[in-house]
């Protein structure tokens, strides 16, 4: 019998190295073999699916929604789903994972930087022009950032590798049975 899909989620502030984890993870997921993977990465969605919108709760849960709607067509379809936006709202985070648990797994991992981190790293430098006022409505600066509450995993990136946190995803993707 053919595997389940499902539709890895990952969520946090900008800098706190989601990117880093979905692309390590969509190697080793692609190494296995077998299923097609898809990288659904904040900055790439915003540029070809959400070019229009802005950082408004309102345009933030529109582009949020596109993903999830793009990861349950994805999952239904029996692939592999990687997504890794913000996604600051849980209730928005919630509706994707109820529109995707109709076709399979949704396994919502929390990359649990904490702000002082990003900041301090500010890989772009755009906390310090949020800092500066020069981008408004920034996460974490001047904007909301609901921490999950039940996510499937939470990774303590500031203690473990890239390498190890795309590990524990696996794993638990194995303890649930997905791959
Ligand atoms: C947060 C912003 C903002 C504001 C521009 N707030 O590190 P990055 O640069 O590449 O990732 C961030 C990205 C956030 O887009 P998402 O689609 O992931 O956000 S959401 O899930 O909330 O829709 C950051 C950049 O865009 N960026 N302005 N005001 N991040």
């Amino acid at each position: 019998r053919a595997q389940q899909g499902f539709t890895v989620f990952f969520t946090g502030f900008s800098g706190s190295g989601k990117s880093t984890v979905a692309n390590a993870l969509m190697v080793k997921l692609m190494e296995m073999g077998g299923r097609p993977v898809t990288l659904l990465d904040g900055d790439i969605v915003r540029k070809n699916l959400s070019s229009e919108l802005g950082f408004s709760k309102e345009h933030r849960d529109l582009n949020i929604r596109r993903i999830g709607y793009v990861a349950s067509e994805i999952t239904k379809n029996g692939g592999i789903a990687i997504c890794a936006p913000i996604a600051p709202y849980a209730s928005t985070r919630r509706a994707v994972r109820e529109d995707i648990e109709q076709f399979g797994a949704f396994i919502e991992v929390h990359v649990a930087t904490s702000i002082e981190e990003c900041e301090r790293r500010d890989r772009k430098g755009l906390y310090k022009l949020a800092r500066e006022g020069k981008i408004k409505e920034f996460t974490g600066i001047s904007d909301p950032y609901d921490v999950p509450a039940n996510p499937e995993l939470r990774l303590e990136t500031e203690k473990v590798e890239v390498d190890n946190c795309a590990h524990q995803v696996l794993l638990k993707l194995e303890s649930m049975g997905l791959i």
